[in-house]
Order: C-alpha cells, then sequence, then structure tokens
C-alpha cells in the first residue's frame, strides 16, 4: 500500500467493514458530528458510553435519529472512561475516542494496570502531516503525551512511530533524532540521546528504520539545507519521521505546521492494545476524520504490523 495522502488512507479505509469506536463520555457536538460522519463515509460505528440525556439534546439539534447509534448511559466521566476502555479490553470495539472529559483521565483510565489498555510498549501520540509542497505524509512523534522521555522512552517512542509509519505503507522509515543543532554537544542533552538513538539503530537495537540524530529540522527536511552543512546522512534531507527531544518542541512544532503551514494533520496514542483518538476541541473537522481514518487503518493493520515487526525481529 502506497499512501501520500489523507485522501488515500480514507479510500483505503473505505474498503474495509466498518470499525467500531467507543467513545468516553460521548456528549460532545464536535465528537458526535465527527463519528456521523465516519458512518456516513461508511468507515465506522460507534457505541456511545456518556450521558444519554444530554447526548440525546445534541442528536435532536443534529437532526439525527437518536438510535442510530448504540448506547451505554453512564453519567460520570470517569465511569465512562473505564467502561469504553473495557469494551476495547474485551473487543466489543476496536478503537478508543476521547469525548467531553479531561485527556488525564482518559488516559488514566487507559493507562490502568489491571484494567487499561496498556501493551508492551510505552504508549505515545503519533500525528501525522500533510503539506501541500511535499508529495508524502510525515510523521511526528511524541507532541502530546510523554512530557520529557529518556533515551529508552524515545527508543520506545521510535518504535511506535516507525510501526505508524510502516501501516501508512513507508516500509522503511527515515528518522530524524530532531535537536537544535546536528553535532553532538555534551551540554544539549538532546544531542547525546539523538547520537545514541542513530547508534542503537546501527546494531540492529532498533529496528525497521533509518535513524539519524542530532539533526536540526532544516537538514533533517531540506536536502539543501543538509547539502549546505555537509552533512551525508540517509536520512538528511529525506526524513519521514521526526522524533521531537520533549513534548514543548512537539507541541510547537505541531501547531506551527497547522496554524503557519497549514497542514492536514491526524494525531492517534499508539503503543497501547488498540488505536486510541484523543482530538482535542481546537482540532477541525478535518482533522477529527482524519485522526477517526488513522485510527481505523492501525486497527486494520495491526496484526499484520505486528506480525511483520515480529518476523523482522
Ligand atoms: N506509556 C505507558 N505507561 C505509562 C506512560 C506511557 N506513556 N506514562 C505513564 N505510564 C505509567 C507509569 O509507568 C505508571 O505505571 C503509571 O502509568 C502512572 O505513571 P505517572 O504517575 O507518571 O503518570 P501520570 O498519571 O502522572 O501521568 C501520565 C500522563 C500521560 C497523564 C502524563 O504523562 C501527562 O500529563 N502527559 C501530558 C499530557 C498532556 O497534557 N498533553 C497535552 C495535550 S495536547
Amino acid at each position: 500500500m502506497n499512501v501520500s495522502s489523507f485522501k488515500d488512507i480514507l479510500r483505503y479505509v473505505q474498503q474495509n467493514k466498518p470499525k467500531k469506536i467507543a467513545i468516553a463520555a460521548a456528549q460532545d457536538t464536535d465528537v458526535l458530528e465527527a463519528v456521523i460522519k465516519a458512518k456516513n463515509l461508511g468507515i465506522a460505528e460507534a457505541i456511545l458510553v456518556g450521558d444519554w440525556k444530554k447526548i440525546k439534546e445534541i442528536l435532536h439539534l443534529l437532526e439525527i435519529k437518536k438510535d442510530i447509534f448504540q448506547v451505554i448511559d453512564i453519567k460520570g466521566t470517569k465511569e465512562a472512561a473505564q467502561k469504553a476502555v473495557s469494551l476495547v479490553r474485551n473487543m466489543e470495539a476496536d478503537i478508543l475516542m476521547k469525548g467531553l472529559i479531561p485527556t488525564s483521565e482518559l488516559l488514566k483510565a487507559v493507562l490502568d494496570k489491571e484494567n487499561g489498555l496498556r501493551g508492551n510498549n510505552l504508549l505515545s501520540h503519533v500525528a501525522v502531516f500533510e503539506f501541500e509542497q511535499y508529495n508524502r505524509l510525515f510523521i511526528l512523534s511524541d507532541a502530546a503525551m510523554n512530557i520529557a522521555p529518556n533515551l529508552e522512552e524515545k527508543r520506545q517512542i521510535i518504535e511506535n512511530a516507525v510501526f505508524v509509519a510502516r501501516a501508512i505503507g513507508i516500509e522503511l522509515p527515515k528518522v530524524a533524532v530532531l535537536s537544535a543543532v546536528e553535532l553532538v554537544n555534551p551540554a544539549i542533552n538532546s544531542t547525546l540521546d539523538a547520537a545514541n538513538l542513530s547508534k542503537m539503530a546501527e546494531r540492529g537495537q532498533i529496528k525497521n528504520a533509518i535513524i539519524d540524530g542530532p539533526l536540526a529540522l532544516d537538514n533533517a527536511v531540506s536536502e539543501k539545507a543538509a547539502a549546505h552543512k555537509g552533512i551525508h546522512s540517509p536520512v538528511a534531507g529525506k526524513a519521514d519521521v521526526l522524533i521531537v527531544p520533549n513534548i514543548e518542541a512537539g507541541n510547537v512544532l505541531y501547531k506551527s505546521f497547522v496554524y503557519f503551514a497549514h497542514a492536514k494533520s491526524a494525531g492517534i496514542l499508539a503503543g497501547a492494545k488498540a488505536p486510541v483518538v484523543l482530538t482535542s476541541r481546537s482540532d477541525s473537522a478535518e482533522t477529527k476524520i482524519n485522526s477517526i481514518s488513522l485510527s481505523i487503518l492501525m486497527s486494520n493493520l495491526n496484526g499484520s504490523v505486528k506480525q511483520i515487526m515480529k518476523n523482522d525481529n
């Protein structure tokens, strides 16, 4: 599969049977609009877990029949999150999506050791971007979950991002571990981590990707900038995946892509037993559908990509 736009992802997931999304605290107009659209596109069904009275009012305002989705009436957001997580855990739903609930509350339910959705890896946020001037998708991580990852956490963040890259058809993704400069500077910790991660990849401690760093953003994405600096690297200027040093750098880069570069975007949590869609209030309707499509793609390929990675190890 070769994917170079969100339209390609949507077309791809439309070829499969609709997936089931469990919405935690579904009493949210934007989220309900997104799942109605996903249903109309034929890509998803939903189980609405939340305050039925409020959900009913929203569906009425949207002029949508109140019985189009299965509903589980739970008023408390914490309890709704636990129920939605359990639906995914018990495989009654394929994907978890955040409704009207604080992110931290949902993440607590997801991270719960006994009843959550933790897999063997760290959970991390993986964002995908489509820019008008590039004919390929870019991946950015972690802009929203892990605050100040250490070396081992960054290794797992890379693994999750590579998993998503391969799901969108980038067989051997080029991963740039970003910092402010492209030379190792002991005073800038992220340059040390980046150099270590590159070496770990060389030694086979991170598989299925070509990894290089430290790289600054310009020489990661612009061949001209890389040539100007005399950087000889298979990743420089050609990166598919951008790994940021911490959540602040990631979040600023994410928002500058959207606000200054008008990038189209999608985001999911990877590394869990199933994809988690964590859209925020400020996300456009298009971003919400892109994120749902991406989560469906991940859910479809979950088994096969995991298998591919297992075989490669
Ligand atoms: N993956 C797997 N397990 C994790 C992860 C993870 N990413 N993070 C924490 N855990 C586990 C820990 O090992 C531990 O067992 C348990 O969860 C609790 O760990 P704490 O005490 O570090 O976790 P919390 O609850 O204090 O914090 C976890 C959050 C994800 C809530 C925290 O990291 C956070 O607030 N992240 C930023 C979220 C945010 O504000 N994003 C911006 C939105 S755009």
